[in-house]
């Protein structure tokens, strides 16, 4: 992840994961084949992902150089250890 770059990442749920990027809001720019949902407009930090949907999203992370987390609101599956961090350099 390079500082001040935006990127297009693709989410593939398999279950219901209600993921959440910490520090660095995102745009929906699309679900499945079609374009965004009716709750996507705007800035999120959040996106709810049905059973065995995709989303695009586009990310940008301008903040700081450093430790970025994410993971699930699912509190079972936070527990599971769905969590992850990536560094922005
Ligand atoms: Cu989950």
């Amino acid at each position: 992840m390079k500082l001040g770059t935006t990127e297009l990442w693709q989410l593939n749920a398999d279950f219901h994961h209600p993921v959440h990027i910490h520090l660095s809001p995102f745009q929906v720019l699309a679900r499945g084949s079609g374009g965004p949902g009716p709750y996507d407009a705007g800035w999120k930090d959040t996106i709810d992902l049905r059973p065995g949907e995709q989303a695009k999203i586009l990310i940008h992370f301008d903040g700081y150089p450093g430790k970025y987390v994410f993971h699930c609101h699912n509190l079972e599956h936070e527990d599971m250890a769905m969590m992850a961090n990536f560094t922005a350099t």
